[in-house]
């Protein structure tokens, strides 16, 4: 099976460089594909697209050495079992509160006997491989997002669950959580509480992912040991350099 490459770079300690594709479109996810980033996150929670936009967008990827990824919508076995048939060859799941919540979809994510995925991996097969089945369980990854209260107080537990590899942190929606504004990134709340987890998750050697809303914080969260660093959106980006050419023109 084709090997995945976040794992190569994770065991090296090398932070890994995450795009996210939440345009539906399956050439602005290659432009960010083929722009040197080390994955790409199909995003389907907030992306304003579905699943049959989401296959050709995995497609995309695959033309480029960028590992597949997706943020799913829900915890939902239906939804994670297509993406993950469809080549995705890792899963995010937002609104993890729970050990509960960790291990049904860890299992969502794993054949038996380590899950209940259910079998039938047509694409999956293509990208990663014939003999997909046998190595499955150990190559994709399984990331659990932590992004509220709930999540940041069962943290210890969530991390404990087996064959989860990690966290991703979402510092917008935990923003909120602690009373703050979404964009509050520089806050001493959210960054001690990214700290904490980013300590915690180390000291189980479990991965820890973030999402970043400004190259600042980027920059503070690859200092902080962050094993995957997302630099904003396609949207964001999009939208930052358009707004800046347009007002330097407009001088
Ligand atoms: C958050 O910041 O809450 C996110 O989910 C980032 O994608
Ligand atoms: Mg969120």
């Amino acid at each position: 099976m084709r090997e995945n490459h976040l794992r190569t770079l994770f065991a090296k300690k090398k932070p890994a460089l995450n795009g996210w594709a939440s345009i539906g479109n399956s050439f602005v996810a290659e432009l960010l594909a083929d722009s040197g980033f080390d994955s790409v996150t199909v995003d389907l929670q907030h992306g304003l697209f579905s699943i049959e936009s989401a296959v050709p967008m995995l497609q995309a990827i695959s033309t480029t050495n960028a590992v597949p990824l997706v943020r799913c919508s829900e915890n939902s076995l239906g939804e994670i079992n297509k993406l993950l048939d469809a080549g995705a060859y890792g899963v995010i799941c937002p609104l993890i509160n729970s050990r509960e919540d960790a291990e049904k979809f860890v299992r969502a994510c794993h054949y038996s006997p380590r899950g209940g995925r259910s079998y039938g991996p047509a694409r999956g097969v293509l990208y990663g491989g014939k003999d997909y089945f046998e190595h499955a369980n150990r190559t994709l990854l399984t990331l659990a997002m932590i992004e509220t209260r709930q999540g940041l107080e069962a943290a210890l537990e969530i991390l404990s669950v087996p064959d989860l590899d990690g966290i991703f942190i979402g510092p917008s929606d935990l923003a909120i959580e602690l009373g703050l504004r979404p964009d509050a990134w520089n806050d001493p709340l959210l960054t001690n509480a990214i700290s904490t987890l980013t300590a915690q998750a180390h000291a189980l050697g479990k991965y820890v992912g973030i999402f970043c809303g400004s190259m600042e914080m980027a920059t503070q969260m690859k200092a902080l040991g962050i094993d995957m660093i997302t630099p904003g959106t396609d949207v964001q980006l999009l939208r930052a350099e358009t707004s800046r050419r347009v007002e330097a023109l407009r001088g």
